[in-house]
């Protein structure tokens, strides 16, 4: 039996593995702080993944992407690949070939993977999904505490608060195995739908605020100032732990409850309500989730929730806080080692000079050689194949194909590069298109570490070999490294050996991970960053000063705008995306597990009755749903308690029930975060040609 944690979300339960009945691996929960015996449905299934029927054993190989993949072995496609990027970077030059990585992979692989594309490759050209996923809470956090840890606090502490506010959260199916956390205190759930976690709250005597998509902003104003009125503010941790009240209540001073109402659509008796619930708790968290961040003012709006958390004293004490709920397996480690455009390992600036004289020194390079910052995810996807854009990419854990925003313009984008590769287990809608595919190991044939979403590192452990002719991603890095003429030892492929790498790189950086050695998580210690060497490490930060020179928190005077685009008569809906319990991201995974296939076969669209009806509508048709970018299709599920002028879809699904054909790629100017949660469309019947049928 080997004891490890399941491959999906950031909450990262713990499982043992263990050979079933017919010998294949099967899972089952493991008593573990954050899940408490618990899985959800795609952690019990988690290991079905592993011998997936058309799981990837060779790498595919085809010279021209009209005719089929060829199996290959690994010496001639990996020869391929590295003589390709050689001729791309004599011709055009180093930035011609670019790197997208993800939080779904380990710290070891995010950190090589951002050594790789510095040095082996000296391309500035690397970003991550994590740009997709929480990158506006990061630097709302960065910007308000001088630090970005999701939760600053163990999980375990929310149990104890008598109210959370979850904004744009719905935990109930996207960590079933948190809602034990949320039991006992009161929930307040700001999300424009009914969701599962909206009807726990009510069930529990909290309460439910329906925001129009793309107003949280305005909403958590509008709590801020209810809050100042009725004498909730907490003027003493104001005054003594923050700085910037003054401009922040200004931005406020004009959200009155009866304003909120008029621009949120949340009636004012529940404004008021909401913030003595809030303001009067013992002890209280604020949390936020994606529905709240991906917007283009997500950085802003997360901003806004903090400063509401500040103003009621909650963040850097005992039993009450700010949190974002992370949400990738690695979101959190994913977003510190050097993956993303504008970063160094622990969580470095890539334009902080001392800092790159800190990596060149761990890589044993001059500084100078060190690229600078690149583009970020969707602005580097958007100029794959174009003029003075990237002409190669190479993948790593995502599929964009199906989860970036304006999906048919990046499907577009990647159709023109010369050369794409990328890393899978198995043949994923980008995999699809590309000239290479690497065939790679899973999580529990692999060791690393990841570290979830309250900040704590944990150990992967493998509990199986890799089938034949796979090789994990770290050993991919190295076989393309060590062609493209980079020294042997310089990309390790023991994820021990990254790991004191990484140690060492992250050592004296915000993310320090200098203390945490295999020796310490084989012990089980709760390994909270950063932690030095010898140094007990952090479960709680902020507890003694926040992480700017003044030790203070600084409230963000923020303004409320409308979503990018709002509904008129051509498009006079809102479309807004998210996630259903059983399927996982982009579905690469989750849809090849059958029973999870099963359960949730087909995109559908969350749709109130009378909206639905006055569209030609009911119960079970297919709805063609249209926006400026594209279109997609859906199943149409009534829903009574559904906003008028909102409609729900999951975006897991691919070909025509694509949602991310709809979305706006419009980007949030500090995170670079696109407008997931807000589309203006129309809806209609979709005709019989169309009806779940594929591209
Ligand atoms: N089952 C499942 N679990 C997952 C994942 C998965 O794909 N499937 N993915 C993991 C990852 S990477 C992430 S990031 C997390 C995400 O976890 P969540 O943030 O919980 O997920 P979402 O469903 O994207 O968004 C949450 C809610 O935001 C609401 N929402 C939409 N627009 C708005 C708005 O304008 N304002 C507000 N306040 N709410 C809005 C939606 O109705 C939705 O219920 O889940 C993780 N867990
Ligand atoms: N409309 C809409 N779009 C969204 C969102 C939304 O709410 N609405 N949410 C966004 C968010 S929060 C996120 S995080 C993104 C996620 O979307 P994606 O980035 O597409 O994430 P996944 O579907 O997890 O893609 C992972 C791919 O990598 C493979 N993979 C998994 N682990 C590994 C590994 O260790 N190594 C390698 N080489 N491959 C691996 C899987 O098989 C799969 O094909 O989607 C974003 N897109
Ligand atoms: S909640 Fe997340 S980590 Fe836990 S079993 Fe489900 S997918 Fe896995
Ligand atoms: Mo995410």
């Amino acid at each position: 039996m080997t004891t490890t944690h399941c491959p999906y979300c950031a909450l990262q339960c713990a499982m043992h593995l263990e050979p079933g009945p017919g010998g294949a691996l099967a899972a089952r929960p493991a008593d573990f702080p954050t899940n408490r015996g618990g899985l959800c449905r795609k952690g019990w299934t988690s290991a079905e993944m592993l011998g997936v029927v058309d799981r990837l054993r060779r790498p595919l190989l085809r010279k021209d992407r009209e005719d089929d993949f060829a199996e290959v072995d690994w010496d001639t496609a990996l020869d391929y690949v590295a003589d390709r990027l050689t001729d791309l970077r004599a011709a055009h030059g180093p930035e011609a070939v670019s790197v997208f990585g993800s939080g779904g992979l380990t710290n070891e692989k995010s950190y090589l993977l951002g050594k790789f594309a510095r040095l082996a490759l000296g391309t500035s050209q690397i970003d991550y999904n994590g740009r997709f996923c929480m990158s506006s809470a990061a630097a709302a956090s960065t910007r308000a505490f001088g630090l970005d840890r999701g939760m600053p606090f163990p999980l375990t502490d929310l149990g104890e608060a008598e109210v959370v506010l979850l904004a744009g959260a719905n935990p109930a199916e996207t960590m079933p195995p948190m809602m034990a956390h949320l039991a006992a205190p009161r929930l307040i759930v700001v999300d424009p739908r009914c969701s599962a976690t909206a009807r726990q709250a009510l069930a529990g005597g909290g309460m439910h605020l329906a925001p129009r998509p793309g107003t949280d902003l305005a909403l958590a104003l509008g709590l801020l100032h209810t809050a100042r009125t009725a004498n909730l503010l907490d003027t003493g941790y104001i005054a003594q732990r923050t700085t910037g009240f003054a401009q922040a209540w200004r931005a406020a001073a004009a959200w009155w409850p009866e304003q909120t109402e008029h621009v949120t659509g949340v009636p004012a008796h529940q404004v008021r309500a909401a913030a003595h619930m809030l303001g009067k708790a013992k002890g209280a968290y604020v949390l936020t989730g994606r529905g709240t961040e991906q917007h283009a003012k997500g950085t802003d709006s997360v901003s806004a929730w903090i400063n509401l958390a500040l103003g009621l004293g909650l963040p850097g004490r005992v039993g009450s806080g700010y949190g974002c709920i992370t949400g990738q397996g690695n979101g959190q480690g994913g977003r510190e080692h050097g993956q993303k455009a504008d970063q160094l390992p622990g969580y470095r600036r890539i334009d902080d000079p001392a800092a790159r004289e800190h990596i060149a020194r761990v890589w044993g390079v001059e500084a100078d050689t060190l690229p600078g910052p690149g583009r970020s995810a969707f602005e580097l996807l958007d100029a794959l194949g174009t003029e003075g854009g990237p002409s190669a990419m190479l993948l790593f854990g995502s599929n964009p194909v199906v989860s970036a925003p304006d999906a048919g313009r990046v499907r577009d984008r990647l159709a023109d590069l010369d050369l794409l590769v990328v890393a899978d287990f198995v043949l994923s809608e980008s995999a699809a298109m590309a000239d290479v595919v690497f065939p790679v190991a899973q999580w529990a044939e692999e060791g690393g570490t990841m570290t979830n979403l309250e900040g704590r590192v944990l150990r992967r452990r493998a509990a199986a070999a890799p089938p034949a002719g796979v090789r994990t991603d770290l050993e991919v890095l190295h076989g393309l490294a060590t062609r493209l003429g980079q020294p042997a030892q310089r990309f390790p492929t023991d994820p021990d050996a990254v790991l004191a790498e990484l140690r060492a790189a992250s050592a004296g950086a915000p993310a320090d991970y200098s203390g945490i050695t295999p020796e310490r998580l084989e012990a089980g210690e709760e390994l909270h960053w950063p932690v030095t060497e010898g140094q007990a490490p952090t479960p709680r930060l902020f507890l003694d000063g926040f992480a700017h020179p003044d030790g203070r928190a600084r409230f963000i005077p923020v303004q409320y705008r409308p979503a990018a685009e709002t509904p008129d008569a051509d498009y006079p809906l809102i479309a807004t995306t998210g996630r259903l319990m059983g399927h996982y991201q982009s579905g690469a995974q989750t849809r090849r597990i059958p029973e999870l296939a099963q359960a949730e076969p087909e995109a559908y669209l969350e749709i109130h009755p009378d909206t639905a009806a006055r569209n030609g509508l009911t119960e079970g048709d297919w709805a063609q749903l249209t926006s400026r970018r594209g279109t997609t299709t859906a199943r149409v599920r009534l829903r009574p308690d559904a906003r008028r002028d909102t409609v729900f879809l999951p975006f897991h699904y691919a070909g025509a029930q694509t949602a991310n054909n709809l979305t706006n790629p419009v980007l949030d100017p500090t995170s670079r975060m696109p407008e997931f949660k807000v589309s203006a469309i129309r809806v209609e019947p979709a005709t019989t040609a169309q009806q779940g049928g594929h591209l």
